[in-house]
């Protein structure tokens, strides 16, 4: 296993040190303007937090809370039977469930894209996990305070986890908050996975990861970023070049397994964990910015290979961030510093914040987002897509932006921040549904008796369309 494991012994560092807690679930939460930056937020910044009994997105929606596996129905979903996406099943039949909530969060679902990809031999699947680090959820118990500690404890996270990842069979893996790396690697080493680490610069002890399966895929090129390294804090992202093994055994088969090639392939996988801090748009950006142009310039270098990028960018779908990673473009200066990754949006934001004037960035601002030159448009070269915005979703799961309504869920936070993007060399065949929303709602917060974590992990096959 090929790692890092330096940064892991470290002391747990200053992100975490912020979490506040509220009593109620809402979808946002609500930073004052002024924390400076991540190690200093929790004690400058006021936190408001807005109570609200449901949230406006869980409203308009009515999905029954029946326990119950949905079958496949005639168009494009395929349900995951129970037996095959929950290896506990046998064991909970024989104990009858005491609760209605760990039965209905068996509901993950196949959606299935409506084009066809009979005549594209070549796929592969993707998670990205943000598994939620060790550290993290015990320094923090205000976030999970009606989650049991039970499930808060590494080994029963670490198992349930495992049981999800050998279950997707995924070919590449891409995890943010992993803290205890060869813990992990040990366990994944056993179902055919090769991995290796980044840890966050500072006071963290978390980090990146991406896992690969070694038959199917070989590492020939890995690089990392450290954004402390450009002024942009602790934060790291990984950027891997892998050539996807085609083994003369695996021609041969009649029934050849879809993470296989039927010719020479290489991919481009880039992890990211981008920095929590909501006021800090500019730091976003800019980690995004530089993960981007790494990506794209890596790519180019190995002949304009495909390039995926799995990460938690701590932003929203509605936000700035995402447009710019959607469009290839942003005028920074049509958006305020302090909401580019829309997770102060609400009323508490726009009473206090929004002014008939536009936010004025300063010169540092405008360098840290959009790097030495201080222009305010913002652009990179990769050509991305995201993998659920593509395939239309179930109802309750997606948002108006094609996205999961929600990839993670704690007291102070229900959203969505995890993503797979795709160039178009590559395009997605199906996505694993995130948990439907009152669904979601009546875990009262992950992890929970099932979830390893209190994000989902995005899952989805992507096959290559590129002739
Ligand atoms: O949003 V996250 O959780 O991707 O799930 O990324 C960060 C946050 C992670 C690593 O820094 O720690 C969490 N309030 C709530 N959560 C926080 C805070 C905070 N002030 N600071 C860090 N995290």
């Amino acid at each position: 296993m090929r790692m890092a494991t330096a940064a892991s012994k470290r002391e747990r560092g200053t992100e975490a040190q912020g979490r506040m807690s509220t009593g109620g679930v809402n979808r946002h939460i609500y930073f004052s303007e002024d924390a400076p930056d991540e190690s200093e937020h929790q004690s400058k910044s006021r936190v408001v937090k807005k109570k609200r009994k449901r949230s406006r997105v869980s409203e308009t929606l009515n999905i029954s809370t029946e326990p119950q596996i949905i079958p496949s129905p005639p168009n494009h979903f395929g349900a995951l039977r129970a037996s095959t996406c929950y290896p506990h099943k046998a064991k909970q039949k024989r104990r009858k469930s005491s609760s209605n909530s760990c039965k209905v969060e068996l509901q993950r679902q196949w959606a299935h894209s409506s084009r066809d990809f009979s005549g594209y031999e070549d796929k592969l699947l993707v998670v990205s996990y943000n598994i939620l680090g060790v550290d993290n959820a015990s320094k923090h118990p205000d976030l999970y305070s009606r989650v049991p500690s039970k499930f808060l404890e590494w080994k029963r996270r670490k198992r349930l986890i495992c049981q999800e990842i050998r279950l997707y069979d995924a070919g590449l893996i891409c995890f943010q908050e992993v803290d205890l790396f060869d813990d992990l690697a040990g366990v994944l080493r056993n179902d055919g996975y090769d991995g290796i680490f980044k840890g966050r610069t500072g006071e963290a002890v978390d980090g990146c990861a991406i896992f690969w399966k070694h038959q199917q895929f070989s590492l020939v090129h890995e690089e990392s970023i450290e954004f402390k390294t450009f002024g942009l804090r602790d934060n790291v992202a990984q950027l891997c070049v892998l050539k996807v093994n085609q083994t003369e055994e695996n021609t041969n088969l009649p029934l050849k397994p879809s993470t296989y090639c039927s010719q020479d392939r290489h991919v481009l996988i880039g992890n990211i964990h981008v920095l929590f801090n909501p006021n800090r748009g500019d730091v976003k950006l800019g980690q995004i910015r530089l993960f981007l142009e790494k990506a794209y310039n890596l790519s180019e270098q190995w002949g304009g290979i495909p390039v995926i990028l799995g990460g938690d960018l701590n932003s929203l779908p509605q936000s700035a961030a995402y447009q710019f990673l959607a469009s290839s473009q942003l005028d920074v200066q049509l958006h305020d510093r302090r909401n580019i990754s829309g997770q102060m949006i609400g009323r508490q934001f726009i009473a206090k914040h929004c002014r008939p004037f536009i936010y004025k960035w300063t010169l540092e601002e405008l360098k840290l987002a959009a790097g030495n030159h201080g222009v305010s448009t913002l652009s990179h070269q990769l050509n991305l897509s995201s993998a659920y915005a593509a395939i239309q979703g179930i109802s309750g799961c997606r948002d108006k932006f094609g996205e999961p309504i929600a990839t993670t869920y704690h007291s102070s936070f229900m959203g969505t921040v995890d993503y797979i993007w795709h160039t178009k060399e590559l395009a997605p065949v199906r996505v694993l549904e995130t948990l439907p929303i009152d669904i979601l709602r009546k875990t009262r917060g992950l992890p929970s008796k099932r979830w390893g974590s209190d994000h989902l992990a995005l899952v989805c096959e992507l096959a290559f369309v590129d002739g």
